[in-house]
């Protein structure tokens, strides 16, 4: 799937999932981006950041979520670009829109693949 496809079917998922009592106690404020060992926002959050502005790497640490990631928040204004590797973007990478609602990242063939991540902010 080109990421221009990929961008588009995550816009979709959002506006599918997207209701007004969806974001009852998911534990991801706005301005944060959030990532879940589960599908549906559940199992450990292992990621919990409000990016600053620019680009910004985190690595997604060896025993706190590589390869488990399976749902994410994305509630910041940031583009956040999920990698295979650790803090190596020569691998597989997924864009992951501003305002986006992940429930499974299967559906996208992301599901237990991050190592790390990039926020690219305003
Ligand atoms: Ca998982
Ligand atoms: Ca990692």
């Amino acid at each position: 799937m080109s990421r221009t496809a990929l961008a588009l079917a995550l816009a979709t998922a959002a506006a599918v999932v997207l209701t007004p009592t969806a974001n009852a106690d998911l534990r991801c404020p706005d301005d944060h981006v959030c990532m879940w060992e589960h599908e549906n926002y559940s199992g450990t959050r292992y990621i919990f950041v409000n990016p600053p502005s620019g680009t910004t790497y985190y690595e997604i640490d060896w025993w706190h979520g590589d390869n488990e990631i399976s749902s994410l928040l994305n509630f910041t204004n940031c583009t956040i670009t999920l990698f295979d590797k650790d803090l190596d973007a020569s691998g597989l990478s997924w864009d992951i829109p501003s305002k986006t609602w992940v429930p499974h990242l299967g559906r996208f063939g992301a599901n237990d693949r991050a190592e790390s991540f990039a926020a690219r902010c305003p």
